[in-house]
């Protein structure tokens, strides 16, 4: 077929579900994003996949302590991670779970393969393994610790299947010679060459010591070994057997940290061979982000949640951090200072404020219509060629996965176009015929580099980018245009602008990390389930319920209060903070009415107060009371519960 697109097929682990994804997790899953949205604005068609790594002695563990089987602990678990990827706009177009069909089919087809073609034998072994990272540690003596986690080891024993790695020594050599770029970056590459020339030695892959595991068809007890298992996950997801039909197979790039990268560069090259089966293009591995200089950990309390973050600043203010702050395939350390200081800076001061004041002064000089440019000046040029500079030059960093410095290109190019408004100063320019005309070069110039930044930046930005290009009232979705066609003069004029819209309202530092640290720890310290009635809008209670006494009924003390000031919360879409007069004093109170009540209208309005309700907080904000509203229609729509027809006084208590 002539006109079918490349394809494109790119993955990120497939994460371990014994624990809860934290921002490490999702700096791989959104540099894999940001890739894939890069790769379809050049005409590809991509496939990303993630997924859940769900077997081991590790889940054994953990479903055991929480008391429910193995599956309905990893089915929990999946949908966790699942849906925070879906929540945070970086979904998988295959989520692949190693519990699922036609993956377990997938590996026994593999090893069949691998032992058709004389590459398994059983034996037994004795070794010392780590079971948080589900390996055995090769030269390791008992009462040794692991050396990635430093954890203790444990001395196992067990009849297994093992697979003839040691076979596979000179073809990996000759491998990497001819593929220069299978593994980079390149101190990657030569760590790993020099591991391999020193000697490989065969490798259990079946185990018989652990039960939730997939089996070895016809050899249980055996089940496979985890690697063995979840490195196979990335064919299971793009066909399994049936690889050639979808046409995704070999992998173009497996993303992955540094901590598995013998898993990738090693040991699935080696399966693969051993199967006969096409060996993926790339590895890149990328570095770790640290907390206070050590790897993240819930046992160490210094993980770092996405989720308060994307609620704070929005998921482009983390993706643009991730990507900015620390050069793809180095470690760099996580702080929510830097994060809030990029925040206003680069994104609230530069991007935000470009594409507002651009958008205003076109609002008033043209009646909001983007102008043709008149007669231009040697500046308007130096413009024109810093924006076509750019193009190159974050295509080819991207394409170099140095995404900090493309996007350090788009933002030299940002602040070129602030530079050239400041000295060109339209704003001083009157309404004669010749100011106007300048007017229009000057505002068209700012607006296509603008126009040009906001396509370069969509990968990273998704979700801003295509406000700005609303703004910009260019046609269709950013996220259409063609990369590749990208050039300088392509701005549609004579088109309306779009509403204007906040894109990053400016922060205050200490208060946003208050906030952000004061959700993380909500979320990491869930409170009982009746307090989220308030953040999620009212929630539906069950229709009945069981029988209280008067007593119980007592305990509660609502009170009529008037609302004094209503806001709304950066970052928390749903809530809105009040002050509430309940006669005796004025108390904050959260509630989850945003998207039904606008606030200036709630001024002055009585409404029934729970005010004996513990305080606590809500997005990070103190929440000292609960607003009662009846909760309407299968969305739970509040209706606040009110006074209309008295006039009540302010603290009578509701009984
Ligand atoms: O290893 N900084 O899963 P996992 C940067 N199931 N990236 C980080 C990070 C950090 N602090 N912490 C985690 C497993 N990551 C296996 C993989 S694949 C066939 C099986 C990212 O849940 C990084 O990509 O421990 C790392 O390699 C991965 O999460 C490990 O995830």
């Amino acid at each position: 077929m002539p006109d079918e697109k490349p394809k494109f097929y790119l993955t990120t682990p497939i994460y371990y579900t014994n624990g809860l994804p934290h921002i490490g997790h999702t700096y791989t899953t959104v540099v894999a994003d940001a890739i894939r949205r890069y790769k379809r604005m050049r005409g590809y068609e991509v496939v990303m996949t993630t997924g859940t790594d769900e077997h081991g002695v590790n889940v054994e563990r953990a479903a055991q302590k929480a008391g429910i089987p193995e599956s309905e602990y990893v089915a929990r678990m999946a949908v966790t991670w699942k849906a925070l990827w879906d929540e945070l706009g970086i979904p998988a177009d295959e989520f692949v779970r190693t519990t699922d069909l036609r993956h377990v089919r997938t590996v026994q087809w593999l090893f069949k393969l691998c032992k058709e073609n004389g590459y398994v034998y059983k034996g037994h072994y004795t070794g010392q393994y780590c079971i948080y990272d589900n390996a055995f540690v090769n030269d390791a003596k008992p009462g040794d610790s692991c050396p990635d986690c430093g954890r203790p080891l444990e001395t196992i024993t067990e009849e297994n299947y093992f697979f003839k790695l040691s076979a596979f020594q000179k073809p990996l050599l000759d491998f990497y010679k001819k593929n220069p770029n299978f593994i980079q970056p390149e101190t990657r590459k030569n760590e790993i060459i020099s591991f391999v020339e020193g000697g490989l030695k065969d490798l259990s892959i079946t185990r018989t010591t652990v039960h939730w595991g997939i089996p070895v068809p016809g050899e249980e007890p055996h089940v496979f070994y985890v690697w063995f298992d979840a490195l196979t996950a990335y064919l299971s997801a793009v066909g399994g057997p049936d690889y050639e039909n979808r046409g995704f197979w070999p992998a173009d790039l497996h993303l992955v940290g540094k901590d598995i990268i013998r898993f990738h560069t090693v040991y699935w090259p080696a399966f693969l061979m051993a199967a006969m089966l096409p060996v993926p293009k790339q590895v890149w591995v990328h570095g770790w982000f640290l907390m206070d200089s050590s790897k993240m950990s819930k046992s160490k309390g210094n993980v770092v949640l996405p989720r308060p973050i994307a609620n704070m600043l929005g998921m482009d203010a983390m993706r643009y951090f991730l990507m900015r702050e620390v050069v793809f395939g180095q470690d760099g350390n996580f702080s929510y200072d830097a994060l809030v200081t990029r925040y206003n800076s680069d994104l609230a001061n530069g991007l935000g404020n470009l594409a507002s004041r651009t958008a205003a002064m076109i609002e008033k000089n043209f009646v909001g219509k983007i102008p043709k440019p008149g007669p231009r000046l040697p500046q308007d040029d130096a413009i024109a060629r810093v924006a076509s500079e750019t193009i190159g030059e974050a295509f080819e960093q991207f394409e170099n996965f140095a995404f900090a410095r493309s996007l350090e290109a788009i933002w030299t190019a940002i602040a070129a176009a602030d530079k050239y408004l400041t000295s060109e100063q339209p704003w001083a320019l009157g309404d004669s015929e010749a100011d106007t005309q300048r007017k229009a070069a000057i505002l068209w110039t700012t607006a296509e580099l603008l126009r040009i930044v906001t396509v370069l930046a969509h990968p990273v930005l998704p979700d801003s980018t295509a406000k700005v290009w609303a703004l910009l009232g260019q046609p269709g979705r950013v996220s259409a245009v063609e990369l590749d066609g990208l050039r300088w003069g392509q701005l549609a004029t004579g088109v309306q602008l779009g509403k204007a819209q906040a894109l990053f309202p400016r922060v205050e530092k200490q208060e946003a990390i208050e906030r952000i640290e004061a959700m993380a720890n909500e979320e990491l310290n869930p409170a009982p389930a009746a307090h989220a009635a308030t953040a999620s809008g009212a929630a539906a209670a069950p229709a009945t319920a069981e029988k209280i006494g008067i007593e119980d009924f007592a305990k509660v003390e609502m009170r009529v209060g008037q609302i004094k000031t209503a806001e709304r919360i950066v970052g928390a879409d749903k809530l809105l903070k009040l002050t509430v007069d309940i006669g005796t004093e004025i108390r904050q109170v959260c509630a989850g009415i945003a998207q039904y009540y606008e606030p200036e209208k709630l001024i002055g309005r009585k409404v029934a107060v729970v005010v004996n309700l513990a305080p606590r907080k809500l997005r990070g904000v103190e929440s000292n009371g609960m607003i009662v509203a009846a909760s309407v229609g299968p969305e739970g729509r509040p209706v606040l519960a009110g006074f209309p027809d008295e006039d009540v006084e302010i603290g009578a208590r509701l009984k």
